[in-house]
């Protein structure tokens, strides 16, 4: 299969470097990593069985590309950019594998191909261009966007899971999305601010807080006509904080790069929908305040 990994950092890197294996997989990804990569391979450690040196094609132009697949895995604030990068080339179908809400709703009004919806719950970090850790084996959830099952989403499942990617195919994923909304809501703002690993959110003082961001997106997600219970949504939280429990979260990686966030995209979507359901969000609403102010003072907004 012809794949291009749109958005090469960890999860792209790690998720492209194993389907290489197999694949005839190009990266687009930043300057010095598609540099490293395209000299001297990418090195995948950590949890991962098999080779761990393979040869994918890189560059960091994503226009005019052609693939049976494009794996969108950039930030939420990028997503458009990609769409439209995308778009100038061939692509027989889209999977989106970010955080947040609304990039496959982006992704589907900017190309003319089939989209699917994804979830990741590995912990992958890039080390240094060209190297990519996976310090968490999690979960690979796929599906089409709006819920159903497709020979498509089958397809490209089986092709994940052939790379080693535990990967489930389900026919339920708006309500899966909204679940692993939850799941971010709840440990990526706290881990950020309080530069912890995901664990720290299965502890006091952090996990009052952690469980009721988690609490309100379920509440927010049922008013949006999705079924997510609170035990459900709370239950995913910590079972992913558990099996994560070393890892650093994304928005922590962001933070302590001094990046831009997906705050937008995770508790501020909450807090979005929320006011349009007239709910009240106040814990979603505290972290969104506090990741923004640290982005507005450091000139990331
Ligand atoms: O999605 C994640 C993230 O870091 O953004 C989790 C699942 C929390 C893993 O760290």
């Amino acid at each position: 299969m012809k794949i291009v990994v749109f958005g090469a950092g960890s999860l792209g890197s790690l998720v492209g470097g194993l389907l290489a294996r197999d694949h005839d997989v190009t990266l687009v990804a930043r300057e010095a990593h598609a540099r490293t990569v395209r000299e001297s391979g990418l090195r995948l450690e950590g949890v991962v069985d098999g080779p761990s040196r393979v040869s994918p094609a890189a560059t960091t132009d994503g226009t005019g590309l052609e693939a049976d697949l494009a794996v969108v895995t950039v930030k939420s604030f990028d997503t458009a950019a990609a769409a439209d990068a995308l778009a100038t080339g061939s692509i027989e179908a889209v999977l989106s594998l970010q955080n947040g809400m609304g990039n496959e709703a982006t992704l589907a009004t900017r190309i003319e191909a089939p989209v699917l919806a994804g979830t990741a719950t590995y912990g992958a970090i890039l080390q240094e261009p060209g190297v990519v850790e996976c310090t968490g084996s999690g979960e690979i959830v796929l599906g089409p966007r709006d819920g159903g099952s497709s020979a498509r989403a089958e397809r490209v499942g089986e092709t994940f899971a052939a790379a080693g990617l535990e990967t489930t195919v389900a026919d339920d994923m708006p309500r899966r999305l909204w679940e692993k909304l939850a799941v971010n809501a709840g440990i990526n703002p706290i881990t950020a601010l309080t530069a912890t690993e995901n664990g720290a959110v299965l502890e006091e003082p952090a996990t009052d807080l952690a469980r009721e961001a988690t609490r309100e997106t379920a509440r927010v997600a049922r008013a949006c006509d999705v079924s997510l219970s609170n035990r459900e949504a709370l239950a995913a939280m910590e079972t992913v904080a558990k099996a994560t429990a070393a890892n650093t979260s994304s928005m922590a990686q962001d933070l302590a790069a001094q990046r831009r966030t997906e705050i937008d995209a995770i508790n501020g979507y909450v807090v979005e929908r929320a006011v349009e359901n007239g709910l009240e969000v106040p814990t979603n609403r505290t972290l969104t305040a506090l990741i923004r102010t640290w982005e507005q003072g450091r000139g990331r907004r």
